[in-house]
């Protein structure tokens, strides 16, 4: 038999063991995508082997709900199963590093949510098992699912294809509201040792992603500024302090030339899950709201210039990327396709033994931004050279 999910040798594939290690928000994402990616893509067969957590109880039940064989509570007991052929990591920024070590050091493939980790040190150590592991068959891939909204994988290609000309100007924003509240309690995502930062590598790494995907290109320099606003809320034991940010700022420079702002907030009263881009080039420009994310407004440049002005593309024909696995043109999908479409490119990766996309490094290239515009905040008005 050939090894599970790499190219055929000898004999039949069986099917690729998925242990999912974290149950909560991203979890359930996750796992909703491991159960369907199959009936919608022609990949590798797989399995909901496993479902990890720490409360027993709990994360039986998830495992019931979402589709997993069993659960269990010891994540290094799992990545030790040779029933287990991919890890994916749902579990908080804290544990990412740890666990994506040791689970490429045991030969299983590795997908860990955004961000790749909370500090650059961890980053970069699992960078090194990752291109360690690469050499010997093991893939690895970092989940910035907004890569697989369909209307953001096409406005790449058409800037790829120079129908912008040459950008100029990115405007990237992602606002939530959902700390608008001051009497929102605290949560992990809350606390600088379990989240890191707050809008900053949470939400705000999603934009950094974005600017950099679009473009094909690496930021090489930061400004910044971050700011809690609610610097108390309600603990388990009373008032707690907040010690990451709850919205974050940037200006960046990118290797090619163009500029991009970053803003990314949790307490933007009216803002649900607004990740929004605008691009503007020498031909054309595009602009996108995750918050109507099957539309992509275009204006192309190239006609009489009386007649232009932003068009809306409706994306949701077959021709677009990973539509034509879905439903009857015109069918919008939602967030939670992008998750099944990142499994999709992962599982097909592992099945040619092509290095998935984004990579660790892409990862850390990521992390460095935010630890430059952390580095500029703290400093009040200081530009980083990456
Ligand atoms: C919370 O702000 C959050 O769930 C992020 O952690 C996700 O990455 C983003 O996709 C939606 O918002």
């Amino acid at each position: 038999m050939s090894a599970p999910g790499l190219p055929d040798g000898a004999g039949p594939r069986r099917p690729l063991g998925v242990a999912a290690i974290g149950y909560a928000f991203m979890g359930k994402a996750h796992s909703q995508a491991w159960r369907n990616v199959g009936a919608y893509f022609d990949v590798p067969a797989v399995e909901q082997r496993v479902l990890v957590g720490r409360d027993p109880d709990a994360v039986a039940e998830a495992a019931a709900k979402y589709g997993w064989a069993e659960s269990a509570t010891d994540w290094r007991e799992v990545i030790a199963r040779d029933d287990v052929d991919i890890v994916d990591i749902c579990a908080p920024g804290w544990l990412h590093a740890e666990i994506a070590i040791a689970a490429l050091e045991a030969g299983k493939h590795v997908l860990v949510e955004k961000p790749l980790a909370n500090a650059l040190a961890e980053s970069e150590a699992m960078v090194a098992a990752a291109v360690a592991a690469r050499g010997r068959g093991v893939q690895s891939m970092v989940g910035f699912n907004y890569r697989r909204v369909p209307a953001l994988a096409f406005a790449r290609k058409l800037i790829a294809d120079g129908r912008l000309g040459v950008v100029r100007e990115v405007r990237a924003s992602y606002l939530q509201d959902w700390l608008a509240d001051s009497s929102s309690p605290m949560t992990w995502r809350l606390r600088k040792e379990t989240a890191g930062s707050g809008a900053l590598g949470d939400i705000a790494s999603h934009a950094i992603d974005q600017v950099q995907y679009l473009l094909s290109d690496t930021v090489t320099e930061a400004s910044g500024r971050l700011h809690t606003f609610v610097g108390r809320r309600p603990g388990r034991d009373g008032a707690e302090d907040v010690t990451v940010d709850d919205a974050a700022w940037a200006t960046l420079v990118l290797s090619g030339g163009a500029l991009a702002s970053v803003e990314a907030s949790r307490v933007a009263t009216g803002r649900k899950n607004s990740l929004r881009i605008e691009v503007y080039g020498s031909e054309g420009s595009l602009a996108f709201d995750l918050e109507r994310l099957n539309e992509l407004e275009f204006l192309d440049g190239s006609g009489p210039v009386q007649e232009q002005g932003f068009r809306r593309i409706v994306v949701t024909e077959p021709e677009h990327p990973y539509l034509e696995a879905w439903w009857p043109q015109g069918h919008v999908i939602g967030w939670e396709h992008t998750f099944t479409h990142q499994i999709r490119d992962f599982l097909l990766a592992i099945r040619d033994g092509n290095p998935p996309s984004p990579s660790f490094e892409d990862g850390l290239q990521v992390q460095r931004v935010l630890a430059a515009i952390e580095e500029s905040a703290a400093a009040k008005s200081t530009t980083v050279q990456l």
